[in-house]
């Protein structure tokens, strides 16, 4: 066969994997984890070239960010929408540029899906089912239960779905209302404001849902300045399940955690490598989750690795 074109093929072969990786921000203990767990699945690969930048929590800068990306022409780009929508034009621009797309973690909404090749992280709605259904399995009290939903941050996908999940199993039970659902940003300062404020206003909740573990450490700080007890007077549950939930579940202040795992950097290397050298992979990579409670969790604090 001709020489030259052998030649190219192993180039691609043999070439270092240039991926460009924008992360949404550093706004809570599971970012962090996801974060260190897409440097240190690139660093040990020899075969990947990662760039990685951080957004800060701003669209318009992760926006940037990828733009550059499509200037240093990468081989692939991941990164993790901040917000669902409003990505439709840079991601046009990726795609004109012959370079694949991974999410990380959070979802887009965009006109063509062809935009993007292929999601990688948890299935929110179902977190937001699991939750739910704790709640109704340990109904508090026997008349009706008042919730406290603090949402992450307005737009993100995970906010949307989470609170879409909870709401679709709550509404199938009777005996339970959510009395108030506050913006925060996924922050440990977001819930402490957001939880002070509802009590403030004399509304004390049977049980708190926060959207992540953060939020719920936040809300559980406020709930003791007013001198109440969390995990008893108010039960207090989350999502994300990392080491700080743990501790605080064997401390009894909160009583439930729902998983999201945060180690997704070797799956995202996989499919970077393999995208590059232009293989078909799944829509969809979803990572299987499962939920830990005051019950289990002396258990399973050891083995945590986030
Ligand atoms: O639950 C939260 C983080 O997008 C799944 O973002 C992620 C969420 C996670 O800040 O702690």
């Amino acid at each position: 066969s001709d020489p030259g074109q052998m030649t190219s093929r192993m180039d691609v072969n043999t070439r270092k994997t240039k991926l460009g990786v924008a992360v949404v921000g550093s706004e809570s203990s599971w970012r962090a984890a996801n974060t260190e767990s897409i440097k240190n699945a690139a660093g040990q690969d020899l075969n990947i070239d990662l760039i990685m930048q951080n957004a800060e929590g701003s669209q318009d800068k992760q926006i940037e960010i990828i733009r550059n990306f499509i200037k240093q022409k990468v081989d692939v780009i991941a990164f993790t929408p901040i917000v669902e929508t409003g990505w439709d034009n840079v991601l046009a621009e990726a795609k004109a540029a012959g370079i694949p797309v991974i999410l990380t973690d959070r979802k887009v909404k965009v006109e063509d899906d062809s935009l993007w090749t292929t999601f990688i992280g948890s299935d929110f709605v179902e977190e937001g089912r699991r939750a739910a259904r704790w709640v109704v399995e340990h109904k508090p009290v026997a008349g009706e239960t008042k919730i406290v939903e603090l949402q992450g941050t307005a737009g993100s996908a995970p906010a949307i779905e989470r609170r879409q999940g909870f709401d679709e199993v709550l509404s199938q039970n009777a005996g339970f209302r959510v009395i108030a659902s506050e913006i925060g940003d996924f922050t440990t300062e977001s819930g402490q404001q957001l939880m002070s404020k509802v009590l403030q206003q004399g509304t004390v909740p049977q049980v708190v849902f926060a959207h992540n573990d953060d939020m719920a450490l936040g809300a559980i700080k406020a709930i003791e300045q007013a001198g109440l007890k969390p995990g008893k007077d108010v039960v207090v549950i989350s999502v994300d399940a990392t080491k700080l939930a743990f501790q605080a579940m064997l401390a009894g202040k909160l009583n439930m955690s729902v998983e999201c795992n945060p180690l997704l950097g070797p799956q995202i290397i996989k499919a970077a490598k393999e995208l590059a050298t232009g293989k078909e992979i799944p829509v969809n990579i979803i990572t299987a989750e499962s939920i830990f409670s005051q019950e289990t969790a002396k258990r399973d604090v050891s083995t945590r690795k986030y």
